[in-house]
């Protein structure tokens, strides 16, 4: 009987370890057309534009499934606008 209840014991363990969001999968979430170090843009969806992340002038390589290299150079997200905030005289 003791045998039993461990077994179960186990299983029921088993079964929360199974049923636990595994938070240490993100890296596998980057997607490969994004390969710069520190950079970790997961393939889509959702679809990200360049005003949804952070990252500038970064390589880019085919299929850019972000259309983040909208010119194709391999560089994406190079067309940043001007700082749109005056400068001061
Ligand atoms: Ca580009």
């Amino acid at each position: 009987m003791r045998v039993l209840t461990l077994v179960v014991s186990g299983l029921i363990a088993s079964i929360l370890l199974v049923a636990t969001p595994q938070t240490t999968s993100a890296e596998d979430d980057c997607d490969p057309a994004y390969p710069d170090p520190g950079m970790c843009i997961p393939p889509p969806p959702p679809d990200l534009d360049c005003r949804d992340i952070t990252h500038r002038n970064f390589t880019v390589l085919a299929p850019d499934p972000h259309n983040f290299d909208g010119d194709g150079d391999g560089i994406g997200c190079e067309w940043v606008l001007p700082d749109p905030s005056p400068e001061r005289q």
